[in-house]
């Protein structure tokens, strides 16, 4: 193959080509080096893990090296000769990680039509199998989704530069930096996920106060007098449709994000085409989050401010959306307006803050329009009512946008959100070690199950490890037939109005209220009534708890086969299953005429005809407004379920496949492992004094 490359060089002249017959050459060229390429990859298939490789190699080491060598030289001489020859040949045309993040798409798709449901037609399954398919589904598509999550991130996803941001803004951050360096040199992928919620906790040292209340309660007008505004939208009539948040920026801005997952930052001044009824009925534009920048010294800090629709008889349909967000705040604060005395539906707020486990303030909002002593004895009313209604002791303090009122303001920051915000930042602190601890203890965890696979180390039985390998598959395949029955479940709400009727003529007949009382439907029908569509509700929330503990008992199994501390307790999963929505019955507004004169079979008959008849249409509109929003409650708690899982599955697995395989470790990488463990042993004795640490304020102290 040895070629004079000097003669080849003078022999060739640019100028004696034309256009056409430098694109033929290149042509030919191009389909030279793709041929070579092949070639190339017949060879690196030796390497591959294929599953279904195309050749057998029976190529020698000495063979592969000369191919590759020659493969080189062909290169370097067409390269040559095509720069003498004056043929260009133009850069790629596409950009790899595009093409990868396409190409991981349709894998996506192959891996869905796997599912046990496309099999069915070529006959029945076997529910454990259906369980196990249906796990490796999930299993490989979680890992799909989370590769293409990190592609899509680019730059954002290089932790390291974000650790060094933090640490030039004040934080210590070392430990963190020390795991990221570990993770990423020793191939920890499993260990990402983990690492990079760390680091987005430690970034947004939020606190986020919500402010919820009945319609025209004054939300958006405190939340305006708090930031000295005007941008949130204000008025008598159902103003607000969105939930919108209030966070820190340099300037004004607006960032909505859209149900398709477009997201657009627009001036300030447009928020009332996204956030208001009158411009966005029902949400209609499918605003999934909507967030204000503003310099606002109140903002600054972390603290972030939620105005939500409003609740109550008046609400239109953002109340829907203020119910699901609801459970996510750090601290509801409900207004209450001085113009209308507390009633249930307030109570029922309150109820449902404290059952989501957040703290809750009350404030009696507009309080300048009460003279003192009429506004003392509505703040004692409020707070015995909360009393006596919930057995709860809340202090509830008066507020009004009136600038002559501001103090009342003022006195609230300083008595309530301050203190509780610093509480708050150091829960967020703690929080935050123990899981860079634990996170630690995952890394030792993965690092010793290295060297101990290639060593002597006692390890499960290769049966036993493929067996919790396999549990690890069952548990998540339960998550997605959860999810199906979930939707199904709440599908089947809707057509419950039918049989709501009927338990009512039945009860209506068997408590002789028609003939006795013909104007009732008492309180007990009434009750009756919600609570048949609520059972629905609870079963739901029965079978989420059940999920939580199959979760949880699969973790726990397999950590205590592999000998690893770092697992979640079975109530950090149950605790995700919060307090389900509850159902809110319009009222059953109607008059009946006494039908004790009629046989039993024909009375049952014409209530259910007239029960239908005259509350169908706004029974049925509740019922469906119910469902969705169990569908959506159901939804999301089944992703918090599955994220929790998978955080702390995926470590296993990976732990898992490294015992099934067992394979040698070359001696230098030995050595730097346990260079690893030692650097992260180094940390321990430092890292116990930030954790005593009295003062313990410090958020990001991770590793003084
Ligand atoms: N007098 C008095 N009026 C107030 C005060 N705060 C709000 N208002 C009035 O109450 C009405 C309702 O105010 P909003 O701030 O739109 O109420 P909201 O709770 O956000 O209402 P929705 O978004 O529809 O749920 C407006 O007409 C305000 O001017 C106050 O402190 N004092
Ligand atoms: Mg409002």
């Amino acid at each position: 193959m040895d070629v004079d490359h000097k003669k080849l060089g003078a022999d060739l002249r640019p100028d004696s080509l034309n256009e056409a017959q430098r694109r033929r050459l290149l042509s030919s060229a191009r389909y030279i080096d793709q041929l070579l390429s092949e070639i190339e990859s017949i060879l690196n298939s030796a390497d591959s893990k294929c599953l279904f490789p195309k050749y057998r190699l029976d190529v020698t080491p000495a063979q592969a090296k000369l191919i590759r060598n020659s493969i080189a030289r062909l290169r370097e001489l067409l390269a040559r000769a095509l720069d003498k020859l004056g043929v260009i040949h133009q850069g790629p045309p596409f950009d790899a990680l595009r093409s990868i993040r396409i190409t991981l798409g349709f894998v996506q798709v192959a891996v869905e039509e796997m599912a046990p449901k496309y099999l069915r037609g070529y006959g029945s399954l076997p529910q454990s199998t259906v369980s196990q398919l249906q796990g490796v589904c999930t299993e490989l598509e979680g890992l799909l989704k989370r590769l293409d999550t990190w592609l899509a991130q680019g730059a954002t996803a290089d932790l390291q530069a974000r650790l060094r941001k933090l640490e030039k803004t004040g934080g210590q951050t070392g430990l963190l930096q020390l795991l990221e360096e570990i993770i990423q040199e020793r191939g920890l992928i499993e260990l990402r996920p983990r690492l990079a919620h760390i680091v987005e906790r430690l970034e947004s040292k939020q606190f986020e106060i919500a402010v919820f209340g009945r319609v025209s309660s004054g939300k958006s007008s405190l939340l305006n007098h708090i930031l000295q505004t005007e941008v949130l939208p204000v008025g008598v009539n159902p103003i607000t449709a969105v939930p919108t948040r209030l966070t820190y920026g340099d300037k004004p801005a607006l960032i909505v994000d859209f149900a398709d997952r477009r997201r657009e930052r627009l001036p300030i001044e447009q928020l009332p085409e996204f956030v208001s009824e009158a411009e966005n009925p029902s949400n209609t534009k499918e605003v999934v989050r909507l967030v204000v920048e503003f310099p606002s010294p109140r903002l600054a800090g972390g603290l972030v401010f939620v105005d939500t629709p409003g609740l109550g008889a008046l609400a239109a349909a953002g109340a829907a959306e203020t119910l699901a967000y609801l459970p996510q705040c750090d601290l509801g604060v409900v207004l209450i307006s001085a113009a209308t005395p507390l009633n249930d539906e307030d109570l029922s707020t309150i109820r449902l803050l404290c059952e989501s486990a957040a703290p809750v303030k009350v404030l009696l909002s507009k309080a300048d329009l009460l003279k003192p002593a009429e506004l003392e004895s509505a703040l004692s009313y409020t707070r015995s009512q909360i009393r006596a209604q919930l057995g709860l002791e809340i202090d509830v303090h008066p507020v009004s946008t009136i600038d002559s009122h501001s103090h009342l303001l003022d006195k609230w920051f300083q008595t309530d959100i301050y203190p509780l915000y610093e509480k708050g930042q150091q829960l967020a602190a703690e929080s935050i070690r123990r899981k860079t601890g634990a996170l630690k203890e995952a890394v030792v965890a993965a690092l010793k199950a290295r060297v101990e696979r290639s060593g002597s180390a006692p390890a499960p039985q290769r049966e036993e490890l493929i067996a919790l390998e396999a549990g690890l598959r069952e548990a998540a395949g339960r998550i997605e037939q959860t999810r199906r029955e979930c939707v199904a479940l709440c599908d089947s709400i809707r057509s419950l109005e039918t049989r709501i009727w009927e338990r009512v003529a039945s009860h209506l007949l068997s408590s002789n209220a028609v003939s006795a009382s013909p104007d009732a439907l008492n309180g007990q029908t009434l009750d009756s009534v919600i609570k048949n569509a609520v059972d629905t509700g609870s079963k739901l929330q029965g079978m989420l708890v059940d999920l939580a503990h199959t979760l949880a008992h699969s973790l726990q199994r397999t950590a205590a086969a592999l000998g690893n501390m770092d697992v979640p307790e079975t109530e950090e999963l149950t605790g995700v299953v919060r307090e389900m929505p509850r159902f809110d019955p319009p009222p059953l507004d109607i008059r009946l005429p006494s039908l004790g004169w009629l046989p039993s079979p024909l009375a049952r008959a014409w209530l259910i005809r007239r029960l239908h008849s005259k509350l169908g249409p706004s029974f049925q509109e509740s019922l469906a407004a119910y469902g969705r929003l169990l569908e959506h409650w159901s939804r999301k708690t089944l992703a918090e379920l599955q994220s929790l899982f998978d955080a702390a599955a995926e470590p296993y697995r990976a732990q898992l496949a490294g015992l099934i395989s067992r394979s040698a470790l070359p001696a230098e990488l030995r050595e730097a492992i346990a260079g690893d463990l030692a650097r992260l042993e180094a940390t321990e004795h430092s890292e116990s004094a930030t954790m005593t640490d009295p003062a313990g304020t410090d958020p990001v102290g991770l590793d003084k």
